[in-house]
């Protein structure tokens, strides 16, 4: 979706506007924003679904803020089920997270207001019920530097899903009783299985596998497309473009392939990082990339892919140049996407653009990621939600916690309410990128670090949302 048009450039951008693109106009009114949680149609491999969706005044998705603007909303639930909805990666008051464990859910009816100082930078907001946001009640939050406004590059979203015609309900019973995929059958300690469908040698394992996809949804959307039908994104010839990729899928990590243009990576989470020039870069569950593209001065179309890690599919978008063929992209490459899951190199590349000051440690503490495919259940220090040991601090702290991750899949670790920096993975220290979601490898280890912030239980859980439905959930509890 387009959020803002290259100057002297908007009536080409209009030509090419879908359905998902965010005009300018959407911006606030003083008095405020506003969201309604609600259902819409999209059209998937030619089938009509009904899906849920976070729209604007609009009827676009999600909201864009200029720079310096407050996030101030009301959010309506116009469905017939109660909600709650997140803003991933803000740091509001707690009152206003939008989490169950502290906030009331919205009644169907409701309208709620919000209002806090917004942090720049790309961020996302979904439903923090599972099966909701299995079921696409999320949207991108892009809240605009004046250093991005300046900028002569035209602003892209790039929106990542998964997508199952079967009910969010059907799509967890069948992860959770282990009739998605085979993993239950397999012996996890046999030797590796070279060829296996979602199943990974792990490197420096010995040959031990690892688990990458536990569920094999219908199609991967991109804006709400598939590559049948994809979005094109009308750019300059030589254009300058900045992507904003949200990773809003349930399940499902991807690499981002620029192909024939160069990138450079500026951003995760909403924070910046030193650039880092390449061609492929990882997105887990819930991180996001800011991503600096330079088409080729040729002219031709340059699209944008996301690669299902350890598997075929792919969705994308394409920028496409006034006059430029627009390829036919089959749904499928040749041959499977190398894991996601366990490559940590980009995260061991990756340096904050303004790290946190170097404060003593406080507040140290393991926290122990478990669980498996069968019976599937997940764990936080050996526990479920229901069953939690919410973790102490302090406000003011500067605590660690170091995930340990004894399970076979990665987990995309989310801390509400905090950004921390990325410090230590498997066993390597550095100085790393500030997050909000890190990406914990199978039998690895990741350290972050952050100050303490409001007394207040925050939440600190998996994003794979069929870990976090069977328990990887637990809390930060962070007294005065
Ligand atoms: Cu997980």
């Amino acid at each position: 979706m387009t959020l803002i048009s290259r100057r002297g450039f908007l009536a080409a951008s209009a030509a090419a506007a879908a359905s998902l693109t965010l005009p300018a106009r959407v911006r606030a009114a003083p008095e405020g924003f506003a969201l309604s949680a609600t259902t819409r149609v999209i059209e998937v491999q030619g089938r009509a679904a009904t899906v849920l969706g976070l729209t604007n005044a609009q009827g676009g998705p999600g909201l864009i803020l200029d720079p310096g603007q407050r996030f101030r909303t009301d959010l309506t639930n116009t469905l017939d089920t109660e909600t709650i909805v997140h803003w991933h990666g803000q740091i509001p008051p707690n009152a206003q997270d939008g989490v169950p464990n502290t906030n009331p859910m919205l009644k169907p009816g409701e309208t709620r207001a919000y209002d806090f100082a917004a942090r720049p930078g790309t961020f996302w907001m979904h439903s923090h019920i599972p099966e909701q946001e299995i079921g696409l009640l999320a949207a991108p939050l892009i809240v605009r530097r004046s250093e991005e406004a300046a900028a002569d590059r035209q602003e892209v979203v790039m929106f990542l899903h998964d997508f199952s015609f079967r009910t969010p309900q059907e799509v967890l019973a069948e992860v959770s009783g282990g009739t998605a995929m085979d993993h239950g059958a397999m012996n996890h300690s046999a030797p590796p299985m070279a060829g296996m469908p979602h199943m990974a040698e792990m490197p420096g394992m010995g040959g031990m596998a690892m688990d990458l996809n536990d569920y094999d949804f219908d199609a991967y959307l991109a804006n709400d497309r598939t590559l049948d039908d994809p979005e094109v994104i009308t750019v300059a010839r030589g254009g300058r473009v900045r992507l904003r990729v949200i990773n809003a899928a349930a399940m499902t990590a991807f690499w981002i392939d620029t192909g024939a243009a160069a990138a450079r990576l500026v951003a995760v989470d909403g924070e910046p990082v030193l650039p880092l020039a390449g061609r492929r870069f990882s997105v887990a569950p819930a991180q996001r990339l800011d991503l600096e593209i330079d088409l080729p001065d040729d002219g031709a179309a340059a699209p944008v892919l996301a690669l299902r890690e350890g598997a075929r599919e792919r969705t994308g978008i394409i920028l496409a140049p006034p006059g430029a063929t627009v390829p036919k992209l089959a749904p499928l490459s040749d041959a499977a996407h190398p894991p996601v899951s366990g490559d940590m190199t980009q995260e061991l590349s990756l340096r904050a653009a303004a790290p946190l000051p170097p404060r003593a440690l406080q507040n140290g503490q393991m926290v122990m990621l478990g669980g498996a495919m069968q019976p599937y259940v997940w764990t936080i220090n050996g526990r479920v939600w229901e069953d939690r040991l919410p973790i102490a601090a302090r406000s003011g702290e500067r605590v660690e916690l170091m995930f340990h991750n004894m399970s076979m899949m990665a987990h995309p670790m989310h801390l509400h309410g905090h950004v921390f920096q990325v410090v230590e993975v498997n066993g390597s220290r550095f100085a790393g990128a500030l997050r909000d979601t890190v990406h914990v490898p199978a039998m690895g280890s990741v350290t972050i670090a952050f100050d303490a912030g409001e007394a207040a239980p925050w939440m600190l859980h998996c994003h794979h949302m069929g870990h976090l439905a069977a328990g990887m959930m637990t809390e930060l509890a962070i007294s005065a």
